[in-house]
């Protein structure tokens, strides 16, 4: 078992429309995380301790886009629908919105780079981070990669994440293990 605690706080990376389901950029099974974050959600609430949001937030001609020669279909562009959290993704008001990947010329996969991520989290304390969301063996992988770099202890939601590719899903699993990140699940957790 473990007990979220003081100097924990829940990450969720990127679960955005347009990584659902009838997105631009759809995760294949990728809105199965909502409901599992949402218990996540309700933990962290229930013990009044910190939630964090990333959000892919490009400009409409973002480096990442094929008509600009990157690999993926326009997608998160900020302010669009496809950008919005979905609806039925509890996030408190009070959670805190980190936008990423917000230059036109430069790509961002963890919510740490070009970010005030980390300054945002020591403020609060943290030390802990539970991750979950979008996807596997993109934005969480590197999220996760950078937390260990900067020293927090992570702990992986392996049931609140989705990867685009299994077989790459299954070798960012791998690799988030060798980091030395912890996988848990909903039965877990206290
Ligand atoms: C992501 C591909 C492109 C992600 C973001 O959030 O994992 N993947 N942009
Ligand atoms: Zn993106």
């Amino acid at each position: 078992m473990i007990e979220p605690t003081d100097h924990d706080a829940l990450l969720v990376v990127d679960v955005q429309k347009d990584f659902l389901p009838g997105g631009a950029l759809a995760v294949p099974d990728g809105d199965a995380v909502v409901p599992v974050l949402n218990r996540y959600l309700e933990t962290f609430r229930r013990r009044g301790l910190p939630v964090f949001a990333t959000r892919d937030w490009h400009p409409p001609d973002h480096c990442s886009f094929r008509e600009r020669g990157g690999p993926w279909p326009a997608h998160c562009v900020a302010g669009t629908p496809g950008a919005e959290f979905p609806p039925e993704l509890e996030l408190p008001t009070e959670a805190d919105v980190v936008s990423k990947a917000t230059e036109p010329e430069r790509e961002a996969y963890s919510g740490f780079e070009g970010t005030d991520l980390e300054t945002r989290l020591k403020r609060r304390g943290v030390r802990r981070l539970f991750v979950g969301g979008l996807a596997t063996e993109y934005c969480v992988l590197n999220t996760v990669r950078d937390a260990i770099r900067r020293g927090f202890e992570v702990f992986l939601l392996t049931d609140a994440i989705r990867a685009v590719n299994p077989e790459d899903g299954r070798k960012a699993l791998e690799e988030m293990r060798r980091l030395g990140a912890r996988f848990v699940t909903l039965a877990d957790l206290a």
